[in-house]
This record gives structure tokens, C-alpha cells and sequence, in this order.
């Protein structure tokens, strides 16, 4: 067998250009060449009259081969093969299937024509890499598919259905049935057109574009460009093909590209890439553990949590029985369900159709011993080992045989609660993170006893139902919660010595965080694991929910708010804030520096995921950033707690607790992996 990933093959007088380089056809350096090889064969063979480019496998080029960058450039150059299939005399075809994504929908552009599946997906997703189509895609992108879209496309980086291409003029035909052969047949129809259709000559849609556009798009999308580069070189270089011809645009676009790839955050958000694609490999666990079959999925509690868990399972097409204590709670639940589906439906991301499809597929109940069909079973009630150990006995109880009996406490330790049942082997925690319905993440939580299969379950099963997994070991608040802890403890402490709310979320924001502490508590709810009584005030978030300042749910939290949920400082809590001062006899208060904040908020977190790592309950440090991304919105470009810490250096992270040490107090103990990594100059993820 041939190691070339590309071959060729006639279909009268066709030539089929084939690429064969699994799993998704990546443009790699020997795909390049044999791209162009083939290229100039069939341009010097008076046997062909056109040309069609196909991929095998499970996808179209689904872009650059992501593993060469930062390598020594072998050529030739993707935006020279772009330039050569496009400069071909003969008609070139693309026929796409899968994915047609960054340097492959950039292939497609220079192909004369593009022929798809409906099922097919086109894209410019390297902004997520911290780039820009870099292989004429911002200055072909516009020339077929129209500026607003191209932009669109290249600054958010999510791809476009065939259909909306072929909408825009980016794809010419959609084709049902054979690719192959619909693909060949439009060959044909083709292959005597003259002059041929260039995308780097197709002007008429750049010309007396309103520049207005570009600033009105980002405008509507300002988030995406807080604090992040790519989304403005995208939007630059789209922009500079309605004003530049097409060779300066090019160049402009190179310029772009160089720069943003030599930059730190294309590096992190890189990083991250392959981070999240190492995120399901489990440790110790070979790959011929097969999954178990999960055909019914059983829920126990119908609130926020159990409903959102829910969701996931009927979106994906796998029934749900979920059961509740008494009819109210259920309908309460259900209902809810629904309302959020018919949200969907109403923004045009679901049809009525599926949304009954999804609804159809949920059993609800009040009797338990319905669970007893469920090959999984997740109980989401609330934070209590008594209550969660009771239902776990039930369960043992009432399960089927190898049935995966799984928790989705965010803190308790899934031991003590595999330890009530004769079946610890089957006990897994998955943990959700709310709106379980929407947030990408999912911690696995291995128990001692866990056994292998029901872990790699869970991780093809999270795949299936668009989540992220990341396996944690057992401890208090597993991977991100437990990260959360010193976080919070010291932004609350840096209240009682002066700063104010505003102030340390002020840093967070800046940083690149969604939101500050103290915000996300008005978000999450202040009184969340209050003891509900008012007379014990053992810190600043008691003082508050004595106060019923609970967080946005009651207007008033930390920051009072509006009656559009807009938050302002308020001087309620600024006086709570002082009278609980008085209480712990704290006179004097300082001044406060945003250094000063970063080190005892952020460091004391890196810190703790340093410990995370030394007691082995994160299989490595890139899953802790997978963790913080998707789980608490930490800003992909700076890679995560761990990359980020390496990008600082652990010497200035244990540089800045030491100076920190004596008012951290003796909540703080250092990470000896973190003093080991400073000491020897290594590094966490690199
Ligand atoms: C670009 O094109 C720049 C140009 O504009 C300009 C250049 C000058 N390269 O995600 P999966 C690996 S930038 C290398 O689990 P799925 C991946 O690591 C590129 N490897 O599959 C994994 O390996 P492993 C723009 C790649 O079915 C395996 O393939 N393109 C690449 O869930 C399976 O991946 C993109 O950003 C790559 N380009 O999803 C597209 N892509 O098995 C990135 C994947 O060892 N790719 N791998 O862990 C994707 O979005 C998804 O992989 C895709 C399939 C949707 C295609």
C-alpha cells in the first residue's frame, strides 16, 4: 500500500482527484503535494476535461494540518495550492462531504465549482485556533459568499449548512444521493464553460459595499472581540477585500495571518485544540474497553438541575424517565422542559416537530421502580450525603443488573455514596455544570471502585450528547469547584481590607473572565449553601442573605439591580460590608491593587490546581484547563489556569503567593508541585 495520500482516476474523461489522509483529511504537506501533482497531471493529459477533488472517509479537508504549525514550513504553501487549482485551464469540481472547514473550504473556494451534501457543513473555524483563514478565504470568502456572511463566518467560526451556502452562492448545487457520481455528472454538464469561474475575479459582490456593515457587526457582537485579536483581524481582512484588488488583499491577509500566528494567544488557544481532544482519554485504560449500550436513561429530581441533565438525553435522541416526589414538582419540571425547547424552537434553532420529538421521548413518573428499565440512572437532588445515600440504597434496590448508577453532587464524595450499594463498580459521578442543558462541560467523577467500562461509558456518552468530558478524582468540589474555593474565600477577605465588590470583579472582567466573583455569586444566588438563619453572621455573604439581598433573583445582591437585571455598586451593601467590619473589629481598611487582586484570586487558584495534579485527581494539567474554559468561561486565548501559569512562569506564581503569604493566612498551603516547577524552571502543560 501506497503511503501517498492522494490518487487519482478516470471516469471518462473526468479526473477524479482523490485525498485519503484519515481521520479528517487534514491539508498536510504530503496532501499538498499531491494536490498540485495531480493538478498538472490532469492539466497535461488530453484525455480530461475536467476535474473533481473529493475526500475520502468521514470528511471534505477539514482545514491545515494544525499539528505543523510552529514547525519548519515544508512546501508547497496552502495558499499556492489554493492559487494552482484555481489557475487549472481545465474545470475543477469540489465535491464535499462532512466538513468543508478552514483551509478545506479555502480549497473549495479555489475549485471553479462546489458541489455538497445536504448534510454538509462549510466553515472558516480558525479564529477558535486564534487565526484567519490564511489561504485566500478572507478575499475569496466575500468575492463568493458576500461580505456579511463571510464575516460572519470568519469572526464567530461557526460553519454554515450546505443549504444556507448554496443560499448565498457558495456552494452550486446541492446533491442528493452518490456524491461521486452527481459530482462526475455535473463535471460533465461544466467542462466546456468558458470563461471559468474564478473566485479571486468574481468582483461584483465587493464593489459599493457599505463600510457601515463592518461596524454594525461588530457592534452586535462586541463580546466577541473583548479582549481577543483574531475576531478583529477577521473582520480587517474581509474588510480589506471590499477595498483592495484581490493581490494587495492577499497580501494584506498574509500580513494578518503571520502576525496573529507568532502571537501568545494563537499559541494558547492551539494549545487548547489539542487540550480538549486529550480531555477524553482516560489513564490507564485501554482502548478495547468496550462502552456499555445505553438505551434508557433514568433521572431522578425534576428541578433545574434534573431537567437540564434531561435535555441533553432527549436532544440526542435517547429517552428519559425522570422521577419526581409528588405531581407538582413534576409538572413544574416538565414544564419547564418544555418552555426551554419552545425558546429554541422560537429562536429557528429547533423545529415544532422536534421539539415534540424530544418531549415524546420523556417518561415522566412518580413511581422510583420505573428506573428499574433505565441502563443509566442520574440522581440530581439536592447537596445532602443522607438523602443521596438513602436514594442510592433504593436504587441498588431497583436497578437492572450493570445498570450505571451515577451522582450529579458537585462536592460529595462518590465513595461514601458507592459504599451503600453492593455495586460500588457501577457508581460513577457526573458532574453537570448549569444550565446542564447549554454548558458544554461534564466532570467524571472516578470512584475508587469505578470500574473501567462504566468510565468509558461515560465519556462516549458525553461525545454523543455534545459535552466535554474531563475525569476528576474524588475530593471536595472535584476539578473546578475546588478551584473555586481559595478564589472566593480571598475575594470575600479583600472586602473586609478594602476593596469593593466593582473593584475585584473589575480585574476578573478585564482579564477576560465572563464575570467577577462576586457578580457570578449575584447570579448563581448569595443564600446557595446558607445555613437560613438570619441571627448567624459568620461572613459578608451571611450578613447579606440575613439582609435578603439573595443576588439578581431578588434584585439585590452584592450589587443592586434594575429592572433589566443591570447591576450598579450599591451603598446597602457597602454598608453591610462596614458594619461587618465594625463586628470583627477591622478599623482600618487600604487601598487595594489590581496586582494585588490577581495574585490572591487567580495564583491561590492556579495553586490549588498545581495540588490537584500532585494528588493525581486531574489526569493531567491540560484537562484542568479544559475544565476552567468550558466550565467557568476562563478566556481561551489565554489557554487556561495551567497554560496561563506556565505563560507567566510558576517562579513569579510562587513569587507572588510568597508576597502574599502572611495575609493569605493559614487557610494557604503551597502546592510542593508548584515550588518544584518554579524551582526547576518547568513547566505545568508544556
Ligand atoms: C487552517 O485551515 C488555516 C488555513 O486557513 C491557512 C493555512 C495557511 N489538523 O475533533 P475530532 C484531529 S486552520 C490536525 O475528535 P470530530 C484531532 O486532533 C484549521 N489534526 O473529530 C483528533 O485527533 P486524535 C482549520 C486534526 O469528528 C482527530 O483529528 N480547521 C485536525 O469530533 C479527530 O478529531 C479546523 O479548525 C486538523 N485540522 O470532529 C478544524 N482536525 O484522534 C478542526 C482534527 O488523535 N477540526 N484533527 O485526538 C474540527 O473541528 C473537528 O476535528 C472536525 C471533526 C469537525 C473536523
Amino acid at each position: 500500500m501506497s503511503d501517498d495520500p492522494i490518487s487519482s482516476e478516470n471516469h471518462g474523461d473526468v479526473r477524479i482527484i482523490w485525498s485519503d489522509n484519515p481521520p479528517v483529511n487534514a491539508l498536510g504537506a504530503a496532501v499538498r503535494q499531491g494536490l498540485v501533482r495531480e493538478i498538472e497531471a490532469a492539466e497535461a493529459d488530453d484525455g480530461v476535461n475536467a476535474v473533481v477533488i473529493a475526500c475520502k472517509g468521514r470528511t471534505f479537508f477539514a482545514g491545515a494540518d494544525i499539528s505543523e504549525f510552529g514547525k519548519p514550513p515544508v512546501m508547497p504553501w496552502l495558499p499556492d495550492v489554493v492559487d494552482r487549482i484555481e489557475a487549472c485551464t481545465k474545470p475543477v469540481v469540489a465535491a464535499i462531504h462532512g466538513t468543508a472547514l478552514g483551509g478545506g473550504c479555502e480549497i473549495a473556494l479555489g475549485c471553479h465549482y462546489r458541489v455538497a451534501l445536504g448534510s454538509a457543513k462549510l466553515g472558516f473555524p480558525e479564529v477558535n485556533l486564534g487565526l484567519l483563514p490564511g489561504a485566500g478565504g478572507t478575499q475569496r470568502g466575500p468575492r463568493v459568499a458576500g461580505p456579511e456572511l463571510a464575516l460572519q463566518m470568519a469572526v464567530t467560526g461557526k460553519p454554515i449548512s450546505a443549504q444556507v451556502a448554496a443560499g448565498a452562492g457558495l456552494v452550486d448545487k446541492i446533491i442528493e444521493g452518490d456524491l461521486l457520481e452527481h459530482a462526475v455528472a455535473y463535471a460533465h454538464e461544466v467542462k466546456d464553460t468558458r470563461p471559468l469561474p474564478r473566485s479571486s475575479e468574481r468582483n461584483e459582490r465587493i464593489e459599493n459595499v457599505d463600510p457601515a456593515i463592518f461596524d454594525e457587526f461588530k457592534k452586535k457582537n462586541a463580546k466577541l472581540f473583548r479582549g481577543d485579536v483574531a475576531p478583529q483581524a477577521n473582520l480587517e481582512t474581509i474588510k480589506a477585500a471590499t477595498e483592495m484588488p484581490f493581490d494587495k488583499g492577499v497580501m494584506f491577509e498574509r500580513t494578518k495571518f503571520m502576525e496573529l500566528m507568532s502571537g501568545p494567544q494563537a499559541r494558547a488557544r492551539q494549545y487548547f485544540f489539542f487540550a480538549e481532544r486529550k480531555a477524553s482519554k482516560i489513564d490507564g485504560v485501554d482502548d478495547s474497553v468496550a462502552p456499555r449500550e445505553i438505551k434508557r436513561v433514568g433521572v431522578i429530581g425534576a428541578g433545574t438541575m434534573g431537567g437540564g441533565i434531561s435535555m441533553n438525553f432527549l436532544s440526542a435522541g435517547i429517552p428519559v424517565t425522570i422521577v419526581e416526589m409528588n405531581q407538582d414538582a413534576l409538572d413544574r419540571g416538565t414544564g419547564i422542559m418544555r418552555k426551554n425547547y419552545e425558546a429554541t424552537a422560537r429562536k429557528g434553532r429547533m423545529t415544532a416537530e422536534q421539539v415534540e420529538g424530544a418531549m415524546g421521548l420523556l417518561k415522566p413518573s412518580l413511581n422510583f421502580d420505573d428506573l428499574g428499565e433505565c441502563d443509566l440512572i442520574i440522581e440530581a437532588v439536592y447537596e445532602n450525603m443522607d438523602v443521596k445515600k438513602e436514594i442510592f440504597t433504593k436504587l441498588d434496590g431497583i436497578a437492572k443488573q450493570g445498570a450505571i448508577l451515577a451522582s450529579n453532587t458537585s462536592y460529595l464524595d462518590i465513595n461514601e455514596i458507592a459504599s451503600v450499594t453492593k455495586r460500588p463498580e457501577d457508581v460513577v459521578g457526573l458532574h453537570f455544570f448549569s444550565p446542564a442543558n447549554i454548558m458544554k462541560l461534564l466532570e467524571v467523577v472516578r470512584g475508587d471502585k469505578t470500574a473501567d467500562d462504566v468510565l468509558v461509558t461515560a465519556m462516549a456518552l458525553a461525545k454523543k450528547i455534545r459535552k466535554v468530558a474531563v475525569i476528576a478524582g474524588v475530593c471536595y468540589g472535584f476539578i473546578g469547584n475546588r478551584m473555586l474555593i481559595p478564589r472566593q474565600l480571598e475575594a470575600e477577605k479583600l472586602l473586609l481590607e478594602g476593596a469593593t465588590p466593582a473593584q475585584v470583579d473589575k480585574v476578573h472582567v478585564e482579564f477576560g473572565m465572563p464575570m467577577g466573583p462576586f457578580q457570578m455569586a449575584d447570579l448563581a444566588g448569595v443564600d446557595i449553601g446558607w445555613h437560613r438563619d438570619p441571627s448567624r453572621i459568620e461572613n459578608i455573604r451571611d450578613a447579606l442573605c440575613a439582609k435578603e439581598r439573595w443576588g439578581q433573583k431578588k434584585g439585590a445582591g452584592f450589587y443592586d439591580y434594575d429592572e433589566n437585571r443591570r447591576p450598579s455598586p450599591s451603598d446597602v451593601t457597602a454598608g453591610i460590608i462596614e458594619e461587618f467590619r465594625a463586628k470583627k473589629g477591622i478599623t482600618e481598611t487600604r487601598e487595594i491593587s489590581d496586582q494585588e487582586i490577581v495574585e490572591r484570586t487567580l495564583y491561590t487558584m492556579v495553586n490549588e490546581g498545581a495540588k490537584i495534579l500532585e494528588e493525581g485527581k486531574a489526569q493531567r494539567a491540560s484537562d484542568i484547563d479544559v475544565v476552567w474554559i468550558y466550565g467557568y468561561g476562563w478566556p481561551v486565548y489565554r489557554g487556561g489556569p495551567m497554560y496561563w501559569a506556565d505563560s507567566e512562569g510558576p517562579d513569579k506564581i510562587v513569587e507572588g503567593l510568597k508576597r502574599q503569604q502572611e495575609r493569605l493566612g493559614d487557610t494557604f498551603s503551597f502546592s510542593q508541585l508548584l515550588l518544584d516547577k518554579a524551582e526547576k524552571g518547568e513547566k505545568f502543560t508544556r
